[in-house]
């Protein structure tokens, strides 16, 4: 067994090895190397005028449903050209390691289940499935239907994308997963989130509370950061690899 990768405290490598549980929070900075912009990231071309946390919202569906269904539809095709990288594989990696293994992410691409990762909580929806905005239900649109958003077949009212809005109310089998695994995991990574959006960002908290040892990885600082016994300032692409590197 050699020395831990550069920047990987030995101690830590040692609590990752013995860990039995771990849960990992990953937001949208783990998919920033795979050409998906951050949440925070100033939105290019003709989103650029836009802000994410106006258009994420049941208000700007209301008023403009057109408007919300195309930034979707540009979001996705920019996910649908994005690949996972070496941070997404690391944590699929990872997974096979450890007895127990989640993976709760803030993520609405795809890319963790696309990497090989299996249990994923995905916390706040997927822009890949669309739900009818009056019953709820997931239904995709009819192939013939160039209606922008397109109607839910069954009701006819607007389709929406099946992700959680800022002021709706997160899936309660996925929230409630999502604290079990914060309640009952020996060692939380919090990967590439900004640490901002409530209640995902309340997870590592609960977990620093429940005993367990937690780790950052983040260029830049949060406000976790100062609560956290190991920060590991780089990107997620390249410290996960050198994380389970370091437990082989
Ligand atoms: C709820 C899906 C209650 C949609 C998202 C005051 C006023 C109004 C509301 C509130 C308020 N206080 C609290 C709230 C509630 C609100 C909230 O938290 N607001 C904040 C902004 C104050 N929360 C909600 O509304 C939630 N719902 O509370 O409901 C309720 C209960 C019952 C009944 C009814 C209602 C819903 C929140 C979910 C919103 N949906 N996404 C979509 O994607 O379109 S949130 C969205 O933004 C993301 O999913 C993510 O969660 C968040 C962005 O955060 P990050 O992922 O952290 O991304 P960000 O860009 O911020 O940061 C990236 C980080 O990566 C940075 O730190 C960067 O340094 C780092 N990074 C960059 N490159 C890399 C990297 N890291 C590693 N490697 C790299 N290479």
């Amino acid at each position: 067994m050699g020395a831990p990768a550069v920047g990987i405290p030995e101690d830590l490598v040692a609590g990752l090895r013995d860990a039995d549980t771990v849960a990992v929070l990953t937001g949208s900075g783990i998919s920033a190397e795979s050409g998906v912009p951050t949440f925070r990231d100033a939105q290019t071309g003709l989103w650029a005028r836009y802000d994410p946390m106006q258009l994420a919202t049941p208000e700007a569906f209301e008023r403009d449903p057109g408007l919300v269904w195309e930034w979707y539809a540009w979001r996705r095709e920019l996910v649908e050209k994005a690949m996972p990288n070496p941070g997404h594989e690391a944590l699929a990696d990872l997974e096979r390691y450890v007895t127990s293994f989640s993976l709760v992410t803030q993520n609405v691409d795809g890319l963790h289940r696309r990497a090989g990762s299996r249990n994923v909580v995905e916390l706040h929806g997927n822009i890949w499935r669309s739900k009818c905005s009056r019953e709820g239900v997931v239904v995709e649109p009819r192939a013939d239907d160039t209606e922008v958003p397109p109607s839910c077949p069954r009701c006819a009212a607007s389709l929406r994308p099946d992700v959680v809005w800022f002021g709706e109310a997160l899936p309660a089998d996925a929230l409630g997963e999502a604290f079990e695994a914060a309640h009952s995991c020996d060692l939380f990574l919090s990967v590439g989130t900004s640490g901002l959006v409530q209640p995902a960002a309340s997870l590592p908290f609960e977990a620093l509370q429940a005993g367990a040892v937690v780790v950052e990885v983040n260029p830049d600082e949060t406000p976790l950061t100062r609560h956290v016994q190991y920060t590991l300032r780089g990107s997620a692409g390249t410290v996960l690899p050198a994380l389970v590197d370091s437990i082989r």
